[in-house]
């Protein structure tokens, strides 16, 4: 019975030390496993700085590459320009706006005039945006346009071939192919009445074979 008791404290005191051992590694675990956490959670820092960082020496190198893409656009869209101009001022062309325009000094008839422009590349001035308008009106001339309805009467048609559409700057009452008797008005000038004290400015038809205003032609700079 002795023995009994005996084995049974000895085998209840084991208990315990195994309970201990077992609390103890545990506790090891336990702080190792915080160790680790730290150390993985310094570890993703580390890396997003890196990526980060990374991103940013990328960033940097494409700025840096598109500013010289730029500069060397710059140059070349600079040459071509004085390029252009020079191709444009043979034969008295002027190089504005992106073409090469001619302002006459001398009046002629629309088909004459026509002839000139093609005689040199070139063909009357074609009026499609406001800029062209407006570069025609600053010669506060009378000026054959590339314009008319020779070919089927009220249907105007540029030189290009292209049909008429806005925006149109006729004036007031034009087109009305009924202003000169015994002719048909089928050409179109850019009338600008200052040298008469006139107020109008603005698209007018008129005959073909009058030898009322100047001319303007343009062509493409190269
Ligand atoms: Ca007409
Ligand atoms: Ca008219």
């Amino acid at each position: 019975m002795k023995t009994a008791w005996f084995l049974l404290l000895f085998c209840l005191a084991g208990a315990d030390d195994i309970r201990w051992d077992f609390q103890q590694f545990k506790r090891q675990l336990e702080g190792q496993y915080a160790d680790l956490a730290s150390r993985l959670s310094t570890s993703e820092t580390k890396i997003a700085e890196l990526v980060a960082e990374l991103h940013k020496h990328k960033a940097d190198q494409l700025q840096s590459g598109l500013d010289q893409f730029q500069d060397s656009l710059n140059l070349v869209t600079k040459e071509q320009d004085c390029l252009r101009r020079k191709l444009c001022e043979r034969d008295g062309f002027t190089y504005g706006a992106g073409l090469c325009y001619y302002i006459s000094t001398e009046k002629k008839n629309w088909e004459e005039s026509r002839q000139w422009c093609r005689d040199r590349q070139s063909d009357l001035m074609v009026i499609k945006e406001k800029e062209k308008q407006d570069l025609v009106a600053s010669f506060n001339k009378r000026i054959w346009l590339g314009l008319s309805d020779s070919l089927v009467e009220g249907s105007f048609q540029w030189v290009d071939g292209t049909p008429l559409t806005t925006p149109t700057y006729w004036m007031p009452g034009e087109p009305e192919d009924s202003t000169y008797p015994n002719a048909e008005e089928d050409c179109v000038e850019y009338y600008d009445g200052s040298q008469s004290d006139d107020p109008n400015r603005g698209w007018n038809d008129a005959p073909c074979s009058i030898h009322i205003a100047y001319w303007m032609c343009e062509r493409v700079p190269c």
